[in-house]
This record gives C-alpha cells, structure tokens and sequence, in this order.
C-alpha cells in the first residue's frame, strides 16, 4: 500500500461499538449500580471468575441485525467501525480455537457475531476494524489485570497468556474476517518493549491495517487516541482519532441515561473534523442485539445534518 492512511484521513467519521458479556449485568451486582464503566464491572465489583462466566449463558442476542447496525452508521454519514472483538472481560465475541471463554461456545447464541458483522459491512462497503484487549484480559488464566488479580483463577504467566490466547487469537482476528481496517490495541498493562516485539510482527503481512497507539512498550502506531475530549489545537503532525460515549459508558448499563444531545455530537464531529481529527463515536448495544433508542434517534440525527450538509 502506498498511504494507509489515505482512506482515514478522508473518512472523519467512525462509529465504535462495545458490546460483550458485561452487556449482561449492563453496570448491576449484586443490586448494586455501580458508577464506573459498564464493561469494567467485572474488574470495579471484584466480582469472581465463574460469577461472571455465568453471565455469558444469558447473552442471547436473537434480536442482534448486522445489517440493520450498518445502514444505520451509514444512514449516519459513518466510514469505518470499530467493535470490541475481545475487552478487558477476555471474552471473544468470534468462535476462538485459542480460548473456550468464547461467544460460540458459552453462549447459547452460538454464533460468530463478528463473521455476521463482517459480512454485513463487506455487503455495504462500511470499513472495519477490531479491538482487541492485549493485556488486560480477566478471566483467561495470566492475562493482565490494571490493579492486580482478585481471584485465583486469574493467576498465570502473563507471557503464556501472550503466546497461547493474545497472539493466536490476534491471527485469528487477522486472517478470518476479510480485510481489517484498523485495529485498536488498549490498555497495555505489563505490556514492555519484548512482549509488544511479539505482536508487532504479526502486522507485517497487514501493511494496510491502520494502528493505534496503545499497543505499549514505546509503540507508537498511526494514530493518537484522545478520550473523551477534542484537542484543542488537534495534534499537529499525528493521525489522530477522538473517542467518545454518547452517555458515561462504552459498555451498555441499563440505567446511564446521561445522554449528549445530537446538537453537541453534531458540533464534536464538526470540531474534530476542521481541525484534521476523526471522530470514533461509541455505541453500547444491549445482550439482546439492539441498540438502545436514544441511540438510534441521535444516529438518524447526525445523518440528516450530514445529508444537508456535506458533499457526499
Ligand atoms: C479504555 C478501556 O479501559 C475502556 O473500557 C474503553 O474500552 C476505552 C475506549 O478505552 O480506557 C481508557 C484507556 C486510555 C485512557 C483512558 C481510558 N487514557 O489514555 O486516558
């Protein structure tokens, strides 16, 4: 490829998805609503190993419509998505043959969501890229975890974590799913120089893929990431991708209704975009498959602002 980034640097517009197991508890244990984030419940409520697995046998997402999610960021005026393909949880929402702890085998869904969304965005040219949680990962025996463990199923060798679920599983996520876009690392804890020499190799057959900067141990990739906030000045000389919630979680809580107006999300996209940024709006669908109303209502109206006013 002559310029990964030509693509990006003319798409300012990228929807982000978090959706997983933590979709389930939606940010309640034990009756008790926590603050945080909703994909961090697992980590904040220390909750256990098989607690928290047990979730899984209640995500069922038989309303789940691929399609349906992308003409509705297409509808939006959206260029690329982002979706989780395994957060800090260690659950993979693609059928893994490197890890159990897996949407086709714990689920009573069963099935590939990531295929069918691949599928879906190929079928209406919509770009795709990946997250994946390289370091942090809660119940895979090793994986990382910011603040340490807090169950013993956790313990483990943090390197054969890298070995035997991260880096398979990031090939796997490579090679199965058609072109990938971009590919979102976060959160590199215990993540040094060695261990992200292991992965970085991985993308030399995928020059195309564009990368962001949280792979850790000094890699810089091709984009900054600033969270929850637009540079004031943008990042001069540096990609650069602003992500934001719609309301105060990545991951779906039942009762975050802190919603951002379609005015302020209009006027975010506007800012970031004139000052040579893109703009990685996050979704949070519910274990059901849908997408929450106030959620939908602000996509319809961000793409009839972007019929009036753009070019394309
Ligand atoms: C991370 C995740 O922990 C979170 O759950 C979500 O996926 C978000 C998009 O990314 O959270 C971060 C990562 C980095 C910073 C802040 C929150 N940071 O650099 O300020």
């Amino acid at each position: 490829v002559t310029n990964r980034m030509e693509w990006w640097n003319k798409a300012r517009f990228g929807m982000f998805i978090h959706w997983g197991v933590y979709s389930v508890p939606a940010g309640v244990y034990e009756g008790k609503k926590y603050p945080g984030l909703g994909e961090w419940l697992m980590h904040d409520a220390k909750i256990p190993v098989d607690t928290y697995q047990a979730y899984a046998k209640d995500f069922n997402p038989t309303k789940y419509n691929p399609e349906q999610w992308v003409l509705m960021a297409k509808d939006a005026g959206v260029k690329y998505i982002v979706i989780t393909t395994k957060h800090h949880d260690g659950f993979a929402m693609f059928d893994s043959k490197a890890s159990d702890w897996n949407i086709v085998k714990r689920t009573p869904y069963g099935k590939d969501v990531i295929k069918m969304l691949a599928d879906a965005c190929r079928k209406y040219g919509m770009k795709l890229g990946f997250y994946y949680s390289q370091a942090n990962d809660w119940n895979n025996p090793g994986g990382a975890a910011a603040g340490g463990h807090w169950d013993k199923k956790q313990d483990g060798s943090f390197d054969e974590y890298l070995d035997k679920v991260a880096i398979p599983q990031i090939k796997e996520i490579l090679n199965n799913y058609g072109d990938v876009a971009e590919l979102w690392w976060d959160v590199p804890t215990d993540m040094t120089k060695e261990r992200a020499a292991k992965i970085t190799p991985l993308l030399a057959a995928h020059p195309e893929i564009v990368t962001n900067n949280r792979l850790g141990g000094g890699v810089q990739g091709d984009l900054e990431t600033p969270e929850q906030y637009i540079p004031a000045t943008g990042i001069p000389g540096r990609n650069w991708e602003t992500c934001m919630t719609m309301n105060d979680t990545w991951g779906y809580k039942t009762y975050d209704d802190h919603w951002k107006s379609s005015q302020t999300l209009i006027r975010n996209l506007v800012d970031i975009a004139s000052k040579g940024g893109n703009y990685l709006l996050n979704i949070g669908p519910k274990p059901t498959g849908e997408v929450p109303e106030p959620i939908v209502d602000r996509m319809k109206d961000i793409g009839a602002w972007m019929k009036v006013n753009s070019e394309a």
